[in-house]
């Protein structure tokens, strides 16, 4: 089954959204499959944003990334890279729709809550970069049937 890389940013962890951001993936039908708070380090920064290392807000991007606390989350389910950066919204939270995690909850582009995978590519590298095998869980649920 398809798997996306989601995670809460500083700024969402900081303003208690965990919780609101867990539940509309749930309440979509996808499947948690790996989740935990972490700090990122640097290192691990400048390799997550890799492709941004020659734009001017890199620098910035990284020490946000790395200024607090971020939630890091494994999701599974059918077109669950595609259909997650959807319920995320536009980059910009001024141009996310209403409805959206970015759109509801965001207003600057360098603080826009969540950031999720953009190709099966990148959600591979990203789920290797910050999971082992072991923190990814594999089980049933009867739930899914449903959906
Ligand atoms: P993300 O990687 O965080 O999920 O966001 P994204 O795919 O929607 O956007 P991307 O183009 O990958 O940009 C990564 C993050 O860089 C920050 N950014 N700042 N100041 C700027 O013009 C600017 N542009 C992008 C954003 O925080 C964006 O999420
Ligand atoms: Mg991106």
């Amino acid at each position: 089954m398809e798997q996306t890389f989601l995670m809460v940013k500083p700024d969402g962890v900081q303003r208690n959204l965990i919780g609101e951001i867990v539940t509309r993936f749930e309440r979509k039908g996808f499947k948690l499959a790996g989740a935990k708070l972490m700090n990122i380090s640097k290192e691990t920064a400048e390799q997550h944003y890799q492709e941004h290392n020659d734009k001017p807000f890199f620098g910035e991007l990284v020490s946000f990334i790395t200024s607090a606390p971020v939630f890091a989350m494994v999701w599974e389910g059918e077109n669950v890279i595609a259909t997650a950066r959807q319920m995320m919204g536009k980059t910009n939270p001024q141009e996310a729709l209403p409805g959206t995690i970015r759109g509801d909850y965001g207003l600057t582009v360098g603080k826009n809550i969540i950031h999720g995978s953009d190709a099966p590519e990148s959600a591979k590298r990203e789920i290797d970069l910050f999971f082992n095998e072991t923190e990814i869980v594999e089980f049933e649920k009867n739930g899914n049937n449903w959906v």
